[in-house]
């Protein structure tokens, strides 16, 4: 047996026995270098986002800093239909925006229903940094905003008022579930310190009920980051993901040694045995653990993620519980 195969073999066994006793994923223990920084974020549009977070990432920087400049690339996008400018309105016509953000020292900030700021994610930060809340809502919310700087803009655009118009026309009672409108961001990043961050931030579901809050701004629903393990992040039908705090489940499924793919399957199924409409709806988790490995997966075929690494920029379809991918 050479030297190198032998030391490969030690390495194994020893990976196995420290896995074992500290509960730590193999895949976590098999990737002998992590591959950081790495940025990963939901939907086609993340492709734009990770690509600013990238500049940050790639010059040493923040994670945190990362996942804020980065989706603010599609908060600021018109044609970004769900997220921040041009975002699809409640049913009666106004643009309500959830945001959340949570960094490497389990510090977290959040705004729900806010309106007026084209940049919640940015307002969700000065949440976490300059008060000693997690999470502001409503007036409140954009109150805080304007005393931090933040202006005052009217974001439902002329194509939102018009998509409103029709919608409201055919007299749609039922709330979409999401399949079509499904545009939020969530963005998960580590960085060249081995740290990880996560921002989520969406308009909410299209049409929605005034006042109704989703899971994007929910810490452990939308987003959640455990800087020993790793990060996970969601889309889709909001309350499902409220109902079995999803992305704290997947955080603590990675914990439990599996991979980042794995756990976001076990939450999928989770939520499929015990959430009798489930078929009804899209969810797709994404989730990063320290080791810079990523998976995601989803109820329906149809979602995909971006990830930039040092390899390049990479598109994937989320694999998925009801049919083949697209
Ligand atoms: C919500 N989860 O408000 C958000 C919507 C979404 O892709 O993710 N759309 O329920």
């Amino acid at each position: 047996m050479t030297a190198t195969r032998r030391g490969f073999l030690k390495f194994s066994f020893l990976s196995s026995v420290v896995g074992a006793l500290t509960g730590v994923s193999k895949s976590v223990m098999a990737a002998k270098k992590p591959n950081k920084p790495i940025v990963v974020s939901t939907w086609e549009h993340g492709l734009a986002a990770n690509a600013v977070a990238w500049q940050v990432l790639n010059n040493h920087g923040r994670a945190l800093d990362a996942v804020e400049k980065g989706v603010r690339v599609p908060e600021a996008d018109p044609d970004v239909r769900t997220v921040g400018l041009g975002g699809y309105p409640d049913s009666d016509g106004n643009v309500t925006l959830d945001a959340c953000i949570m960094d490497e020292n389990m510090n977290c900030g959040a705004v729900a229903y806010l309106q007026d700021i084209k940049h919640p994610i940015s307002v969700a930060r000065k949440v976490m940094e300059e008060t000693p809340h997690v999470m502001l809502v409503g007036s409140g919310a954009k109150k805080f905003a304007l005393e931090q700087g933040f202006t005052s803009e009217n974001l439902l655009t002329d194509q939102s008022k018009k998509d409103w118009s029709e919608w409201k026309k055919l007299g749609q009672q039922k709330k979409q579930i999401n399949i079509e409108n499904h545009d939020t961001i969530g963005m998960l990043a580590l960085d060249d310190a081995g740290n990880l961050s996560g921002a989520c931030t969406t308009s909410g579901a299209a049409f929605k009920l005034p006042g109704r809050v989703g899971d994007s701004p929910i810490i452990g629903a939308g987003l959640y980051v455990d800087n020993e393990v790793g990060a996970a992040t969601a889309t889709g039908m909001g309350e499902l993901m409220m109902k079995t705090v999803g992305c704290h489940l997947v955080v603590e499924l990675m914990r439990q040694g599996a991979s980042p793919q794995e756990a976001c399957q076990k939450a999928v199924q989770r939520i499929a045995t015990r959430l009798d409409d489930f078929a009804e709806f899209q969810v797709g988790f994404l989730a990063l653990n320290k080791a810079g490995e990523y998976g995601a997966y989803c109820i329906q075929p149809g979602f995909n993620y971006a990830v930039r690494d040092i390899s390049g920029e990479h598109l994937f379809d989320g694999e998925n519980l009801l049919g083949a991918s697209k």
